[in-house]
């Protein structure tokens, strides 16, 4: 029979690392205090959640890829804010920013998760980071745990099975 293979939100062990950008820096404490306790709730240790800072979104994807290097990181996440009204080059921003956090997923195998809330408004990012909309540095700190545990089950010794 087939396998699905499923992560988990048992984070018990891993080592997480959250990413977080200066600018907008009012909405972006936000969304790592939403990020620490994602962390928390899956029993990732406050003591094995590192914080990076770097100017602004565009620089993420850089500090992201250092961390990852370093071997020290299971999984991270990358937080920012990128408003619409407050930038002429709002899609620039966000696209660069976008493209480059995955490309770090996928050319170090870590799951690096892109929490940036990008929005029209203040009033809509205020709402994605701990109002109405939820918080996606929580989200973000969710789906980094699922994808490190998916991960943990091709590893060998950590849970693969072997093939028949
Ligand atoms: N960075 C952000 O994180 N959000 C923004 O809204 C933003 N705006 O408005 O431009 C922004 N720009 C800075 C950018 O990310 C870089 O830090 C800067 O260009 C230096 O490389």
């Amino acid at each position: 029979m087939s396998q699905i293979f499923e992560g988990s939100l048992d984070g018990s062990g891993l080592r997480a690392g959250i990413v977080a950008s200066r600018f907008n820096e009012f909405i972006v404490e936000n969304l790592v205090r939403g990020a620490k306790r994602g962390f928390r709730m899956c029993g990732v240790p406050e003591g094995s959640v590192d914080l990076a800072y770097v100017p602004g979104s565009l620089e993420l994807a850089l500090a992201a890829r250092t961390m990852a290097d370093s071997g020290n990181y299971d999984a991270l996440v990358c937080v920012g804010c990128v408003i619409r009204g407050a930038t002429s080059h709002y899609d620039l921003v966000c696209s660069e920013a976008a493209k480059g956090v995955s490309q770090v997923a996928a050319q170090t195998g870590i799951p690096v998760i892109f929490a940036v809330v990008t929005t029209e408004t203040i009033e809509q990012a205020i709402e994605r980071s701990g109002s109405k909309a939820g918080n996606k540095g929580y989200d973000g700190a969710l789906a980094a745990v699922e994808m490190a545990t998916l991960a943990r089950r091709f590893t060998p010794g950590k849970g693969r099975r072997p093939k028949k």
